[in-house]
């Protein structure tokens, strides 16, 4: 069980072969993990669910021998099958108490929020972690609220005593508007696995979040 949560992080990497040209989950793990990244998110929605059994078994692997945390989106019953480190659910899922029933008291949970209300009821609810989002537009995410912007952000930052990740739209160019607003960890989606060479991509990132 690695048990990293994103405030003691840097960059918290997801999967989507939607946006990784072609590239296959196993070829951005190991390019993301390779590069150093320590939490791991499987985010897949369109694959099989052989396919993703397959895949979060095989994620679920390559982390532990990187002593990276792994945490699946959305898919609970993956989770546990292949004893990853954590979920991640949207507002629209299941509600945390029922995920918290599932999956015991060790796992981790990270819940999407969009509004302060959202992260004093992940609080209220149990949540291990946030995600503050979508900072800016983004084409990455289906039905995707409207950007929130930086306010929601440093409301987080001033107020809320859970760990929080931003994302949304989060690019080497602007990540450094996070981290100068007191932001530690940024999740990327698009702008790592879509990237030309996705562990040169992770550096120059870590070098924009340090230089800011
Ligand atoms: N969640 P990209 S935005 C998966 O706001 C996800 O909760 C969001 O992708 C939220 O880094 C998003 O390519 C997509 O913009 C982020």
């Amino acid at each position: 069980m690695v048990r990293i949560l994103p405030n003691e992080t840097d960059i918290y990497a997801l999967t989507d072969s939607k946006f990784s040209r072609g590239r296959s989950v196993e070829e951005q793990a190991r390019a993301l993990l390779g590069a150093g990244v320590k939490i791991l998110q499987y985010r897949e929605k369109h694959a099989p669910r052989e396919v993703m059994l397959e895949e979060c078994r095989l994620l679920a692997r390559l982390c532990r021998e990187a002593g990276a945390c792994f945490i699946v989106n959305d898919h609970i019953a993956l989770a546990l099958e292949v004893d990853a480190d954590g979920v991640h659910v949207g507002q629209d899922d299941m509600p945390i108490a029922d995920v918290r029933r599932l999956v015991g008291p060790n796992k981790i949970i990270g819940l999407s929020t969009h509004c302060p209300e959202q992260a004093e009821k992940a609080v209220r609810d149990g949540a291990d972690y946030i995600g503050v989002g979508p900072i800016f537009a983004t084409q990455t995410k289906e039905d995707v609220t409207d950007p929130v912007g930086f306010e929601y952000l440093e409301w987080v930052v001033k107020n809320c005593p859970l760990p929080f990740v931003a994302i949304g739209g989060i690019k080497e160019h602007n990540v450094g508007e996070l981290v100068k607003r007191g932001c530690t960890c940024c999740a990327l989606v698009s702008e790592l696995v879509g990237a030309d060479d996705i562990a040169a991509k992770v550096a120059a990132v870590r070098e924009a979040m340090k230089n800011a």
